[in-house]
């Protein structure tokens, strides 16, 4: 993990320029829309949670990017002041990465669900996590796909009534930590939305990594999945239990306290049955594509003599003439 926050140490190379005094980054000035969701969704929590982290990190206004693809959950660009769009369905990393990649001073937060991040994006995810590009995607899992009224997910539990599947469903759900860890991902971490202060956290922890950052976060949809997540809700009845991680001080006990950094480690417990644990499950150094592109652009400049992109441009079209 790095010691500065995300965008900073990968920057785009402008040379500092004095600035005047900010005025503190608060829950007002990052605030839009009043949320459309229904009341009692589990995602008002996690919006709740962002403006928190926004407001503690007091992060540069003009630099927060909050991207999402569709669905109730996709939503969330809506609600947050500051750049955004709201994409096309499973579309998202792909517009993310292009955003990172170009503009690596930004902040760049993505939202989405279930279906959105694991099902028609499902291939996007892939290819952004091996990559390793630059952002923190936030996925708003509720089993459920919500905006359309109740299909079945790629994180439905088989035996799942839904309009697709009115007998039950019959697929083998997607696993979303071992999807991750096996899609390369650097940051991998898991949730609940009822749980805001272990949300925050996690959330911080995305975005000071450097690389494909993602957190998914059980968010209950209360209008057509209630009362699943419940078994990991303490004021439920359920138990939220936290992984331990190893804190490397030689002690008899954190020979049982899982390794961020150990792969196999992670799938063990992404294996756990439902609702499984909380916490950082994987987390590795690998470098960026925003690094690695930025040293091949420095290196090409170098060999083309260090023209601007207009120069190069006019050479291409001469040498065309
Ligand atoms: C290309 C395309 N296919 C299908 C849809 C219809 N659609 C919109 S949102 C959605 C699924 C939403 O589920 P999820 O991502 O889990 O979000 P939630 O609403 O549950 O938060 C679907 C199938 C669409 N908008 N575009
Ligand atoms: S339908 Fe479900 S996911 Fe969508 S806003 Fe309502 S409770 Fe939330
Ligand atoms: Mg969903």
């Amino acid at each position: 993990m790095s010691d500065e926050a995300k965008p900073n140490s990968e920057g785009n190379g402008a040379a500092a320029v004095a600035e005047p005094p900010r005025e503190k980054l608060t829950k007002k000035a990052i605030t839009a829309d009043h949320p459309t969701w229904c009341p009692g969704c589990g995602d008002f929590a996690v919006l709740a949670s962002f403006y928190k982290v926004l407001e503690k990190r007091n992060l540069d206004h003009e630099k927060i990017v909050t991207l999402a693809g569709i669905g109730c959950s996709s939503r969330f660009p809506y609600f947050v002041n500051g750049h955004g769009a709201h994409f096309i369905h499973g579309r998202a990393v792909p517009l993310a990465s292009g955003i990172s990649l170009a503009r690596p001073d930004l902040h760049v937060f993505l939202f989405g669900g279930d279906g959105d991040g694991f099902s028609i994006g499902g291939n996007h995810l892939d290819h952004g996590a091996r990559k390793n590009i630059n952002m923190t995607y936030f996925i708003m899992d509720n089993f459920v796909y919500g905006l359309t009224k109740k299909q079945t997910s790629p994180t439905s539990p088989i035996g799942f009534k839904s309009k697709t599947d009115p007998t039950g469903a019959i697929d083998q759900p997607v696993n979303p930590m071992k999807k991750l860890i096996a899609g390369g991902a650097t940051f991998i971490a898991r949730t609940h939305a009822t749980q805001v202060k272990h949300m925050m956290e996690m959330i911080e922890r995305a975005m000071d990594h450097q690389g494909f950052s993602v957190i998914e976060c059980l968010s209950e949809c209360v209008e057509f999945y209630p009362d699943v997540f419940d078994p990991a809700d303490p004021r439920k009845g359920g138990s939220f239990e936290l992984i331990q991680e190893k804190k490397w001080d030689n002690t008899p006990e954190d020979e049982l306290r899982h390794d961020v950094t150990d792969e196999l480690a992670a799938y063990k417990l992404a294996q756990l049955p439902f609702p499984g644990v909380f916490g950082v499950f994987y987390e590795t150094d690998r470098p960026t594509k925003n690094s690695l592109e930025k040293k091949w652009i420095e290196s090409t400049r170098e060999k083309t003599g260090n023209l601007s992109d207009v120069e190069l441009l006019q050479k291409t079209f001469d040498r065309m003439k």
